[in-house]
């Protein structure tokens, strides 16, 4: 193999935020921009994880990663590294790269994407790094990226062909090998190691049961066929906008109630089916709809949680433990405590979650932010949570008559409020702020918060106390600190708001909104009826309005 070095200089910015580096796609396409990145990372990894090793390589379709991909290959090529599995045109899902990583026993990966973020020319792009149990790289590592990117002066690249990323098969140069693999074998195997694919095919093919799924073009267009009309025998038609495309059809492929329109649209419409999901970029999110009803993804892996043992195989002999992010909603610290099992509560970002399902301790977690998974792999997984809740309705449903009345996505929210109480849940979000004023409005929030005192009353409520959340990982000890400001009310409700750090202009403000209801007669308000004090407390004590003359958020769960 004929390795070339090719000089170069470092580059301002390339730090890592929430997942991944993202940036605008001009940014990558910059001389070396990427490259500089990629070698940074071999610099920053001990060679015994990448010489001679396999890693793996994906992405969610969108325009840049067939350039991309090639660069990549060629910089791992020129350090060294054995093996690169390639997703069939560079495409993978988080997820999957997860699992192929797991199962093909990698040193890690790479996720090309900018997640939830909009694709084409003038918008997104990403990169993300997977290591080997696959896992998002923990900070210790990305912090050495990036100090890496500050000081680097050479590009290590092989000077061999591009590799054609279309055929299926092995392609050899010397000591380096890359193998360009099918994007859903390996996933769909292990789904049907997690779930019962038997019990979910009998609902789906019953004429009173309707399931629509919605890929919103981007990478899940890929899965979907395969998983739920091949596999579990859906009607093709029930797969919306099923076919990945560079610019996810000029799309925000988010799936929340402002960017999944079109399936909102046709599931509060008068002929809703019953069931409709969607999922983001890269595969990791998800949102969960039932007839005229949504479920909000605080309790989406709540429900799912306190459903697992019972309806999906994986979970039979019980969960080590449930997590949540901070901003997430406490139902499922209330699960945890019914099932009396450990429970943890992370900052935001998935990688805090992959240290305690190394260690055993985790089953099942999640994100308000429509992210929800188990420990099958070490990301979110967007198909995975759609086919929880499609397990656990088959298995409610199953020896239901067609004609009788079906147990429903509402029902099964229902029943759980009862249960356990309804944590009212809701996000602003503030897109595309000038990042001063951003700023600005957390640094007076924070000074209010260090002047505050429990027992303080602000409108109708007490301060329990109020502060800028840190963390300690219980396995290994590392600490994060300023991880989002937290006001904690005396009945449990809180108030949260956070900068974003996956944004790639401006600043993004995320506020987040909680209270808790055990009145049952109360569980059937909307969430933003419900919640409209709280809302309007958080924006009178952060001035939102005045620092960065909003009067709307952009979004809204
Ligand atoms: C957001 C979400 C966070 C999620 C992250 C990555 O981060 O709030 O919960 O883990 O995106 O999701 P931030 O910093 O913008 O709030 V994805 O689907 O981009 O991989
Ligand atoms: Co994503």
């Amino acid at each position: 193999l004929k390795i070339k070095s090719i000089p170069t200089k470092p580059v301002e910015g390339q730090k890592t935020g929430t997942s991944g580096l993202r940036k605008k796609v001009k940014v990558f396409q910059e001389e070396n921009y990427l490259a500089n990145w990629i070698q940074a990372l071999f610099n920053s990894l001990p060679p015994e994880d990448y010489v001679g090793k396999t890693l793996v390589l994906g992405g969610d379709g969108r325009y840049f990663n067939v350039e991309a991909a090639q660069i990549i290959i060629k910089v791992a090529a020129g350090n060294g590294v054995g093996k690169i599995l390639v997703g069939r045109h560079g495409l993978l899902s988080t997820p999957a790269v997860s699992a192929v990583i797991r199962k093909r026993k990698a040193s890690g990966g790479f996720v090309m994407s900018a997640s939830h973020n909009p694709g084409g020319p003038d918008n997104d792009w990403g990169i993300k790094f997977n290591y080997s149990s696959g896992q998002p790289a923990p900070e210790t590592i990305t912090d050495q990226i990036y100090g890496n990117t500050l000081s680097i002066s050479e590009i290590k690249t092989a000077d061999i062909p591009d590799v054609d990323l279309a055929a299926l098969g092995v392609i050899s140069y010397d000591d380096f090998t890359v193998e360009v693999i099918d994007p859903v074998s390996d996933y769909l195997e292990l789904m049907e190691n997690v779930f019962d694919f038997q019990l979910i095919k009998d609902l789906l093919s019953r004429p009173d049961f309707r399931f629509v799924f919605d890929a919103m073009h981007a990478v899940t267009g890929a899965y979907a066929g395969p998983i739920f009309v091949e596999k579990l025998g859906a009607d093709p038609d029930c797969i919306l906008n099923g076919v990945p495309l560079e610019d996810f059809g000029d799309g925000h492929p988010d799936p929340n109630l402002t960017y999944a329109k079109e399936l909102v649209f046709i599931m509060f419409g008068s002929r809703a089916p019953d069931f409709g999901a969607a999922s983001d970029g890269d595969g990791d999110r998800n949102m969960i709809l039932g007839k005229r009803f949504f479920v909000t993804p605080s309790d989406s892996v709540a429900m799912i949680a306190a459903n697992a043992q019972t309806a999906i195989p994986y979970f039979q002999s019980g969960l080590k433990g449930l997590a949540r992010s901070m901003p997430t909603s406490g139902a499922a610290d209330r699960v945890a405590e019914k099932l009396n099992v450990p429970f943890f509560e992370v900052p935001t970002g998935w990688k805090f979650f992959a240290n305690l399902m190394d260690a055993g301790k985790l089953s099942i977690c999640g994100e308000e932010s429509f992210g929800t998974g188990s420990d099958h792999i070490r990301e979110k997984d967007g198909i995975w949570a759609v086919l929880a809740w499609l397990n656990i309705l088959a298995h409610r449903n199953k020896d239901k008559k067609v004609g009788e009345r079906l147990v429903s996505v509402e029902d099964v929210a229902r029943e759980h409020w009862a249960t356990y109480g309804r944590n009212f849940f809701s996000r602003y979000d503030y897109e595309e702020c000038e990042s001063e004023s951003a700023n600005k409005m957390m640094e007076h929030l924070r000074d209010l918060i260090s002047k505050s005192s429990p027992g303080e009353k602000y409108g109708d409520y007490t301060l329990q106390f109020a502060d800028d959340f840190s963390y300690t990982d219980p396995v290994d000890g590392s600490s994060v600190s300023k991880q989002g400001l937290r006001f904690v009310f005396s009945d449990g409700s809180r108030i949260i708001f956070r900068l974003s750090g996956t944004g790639s202009a401006g600043a993004t403000i995320r506020l987040y909104i909680e209270q808790f209801e055990s009145d049952a007669s109360k569980h059937g308000l909307d969430a933003q009826i419900a919640l409209k004090p709280l809302i309007d407390l958080a924006l009178s004590i952060s001035k939102l309005k005045d620092f960065t003359g909003r009067n709307q958020p952009t979004v809204i769960t």
